[in-house]
């Protein structure tokens, strides 16, 4: 049998898209850890095979002509586990186009601007004391997240899934962001399609089993103060020096 997938992953939204997408494939995997709010994602090793020091990360030891491949950014992993097992990732050219459009999209757009509308309504709030300079990043990130939440609504009243009529990775990338719109900023009584699409892919038993992989690992969602300024030493604020302090630590 082939060595696990090591999968370098923290409880995330964008963790769990491997997590998910790995339990729907049947691939043997392994979790490694990166406590992104101690700064794991900063150590010479983890840099090696995510030079952007984020997670998720994968290492496959049985990649291309069975040698070892790692492989960064939860849009690429997706794919390569696509191409890998030849499931949820058509092989077909327009059906593949379909897919690789909403994967695309939820990359370069629900990913990020769900990530920056969380960060100005759970984080900022505990790190900027004056309220009034939350606010312009606030409505910006919950208004574009309301419009994105807007296209899938209308997207999913013409297909059963955003890549088409089947389950693709392009559901298990938006999935893990989707799901907790309501708690930014968003009511899901405006977007009942989306609603239904959560529920029914919530019910999948591989997803059940992904959001179980890793729970120890989570933190209690209502942070302290401290906490959140603990935790943004290594989380925010970061710059082309943090990258640099860590690499000149890699020798
Ligand atoms: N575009 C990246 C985003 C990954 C990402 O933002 N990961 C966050 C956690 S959700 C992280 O590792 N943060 C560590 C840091 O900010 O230093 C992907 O999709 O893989």
């Amino acid at each position: 049998m082939a060595a696990p997938i090591e999968l370098y992953f923290w409880p995330t939204p964008n963790g769990w898209k491997i997590s998910i997408a790995l339990e729907e494939m049947g691939l043997p995997y392994e979790l490694k850890p990166v406590n992104i709010g101690r700064g794991e994602q900063f150590t010479p090793e983890f840099l090696r095979i995510s030079p952007n020091n984020r997670m998720p990360a994968i290492v496959d030891p049985d990649g291309p002509a069975g040698s070892p491949i790692s492989v960064f950014e939860s849009g690429a992993i997706l794919q390569y586990l696509g191409r890998k097992s030849g499931q949820f990732y058509p092989s077909d050219e327009r059906s593949r186009v379909d897919v690789d459009q909403w994967l695309f999209w939820q990359m370069g757009g629900l990913g990020p601007m769900a990530g920056q509308a969380s960060h100005f309504i759970n984080y900022a709030p505990k790190i900027v004391d004056d309220p009034a300079l939350i606010e312009y990043g606030r409505a910006r990130y919950v208004n574009e997240l309301n419009r994105l939440c807007g296209v899938m609504e209308r997207r999913l009243g013409e297909s059963a899934y955003l890549g088409g009529d089947e389950y693709s990775i392009a559901d298990v990338a938006s999935w893990p962001w989707a799901r907790i719109a309501h708690k930014l900023g968003q009511s899901f009584d405006d977007f009942p399609k989306l609603k239904a699409w959560v529920d029914r892919i919530h019910e999948r038993p591989a997803v059940q089993r992904a959001l179980k992989a890793g729970d120890e690992l989570r933190q209690k969602q209502d942070l302290s103060k401290d906490q959140v300024r603990e935790m943004a030493k290594n989380l925010f604020g970061q710059t082309a020096n943090s990258v640099n302090d860590a690499k000149s630590k890699q020798g």
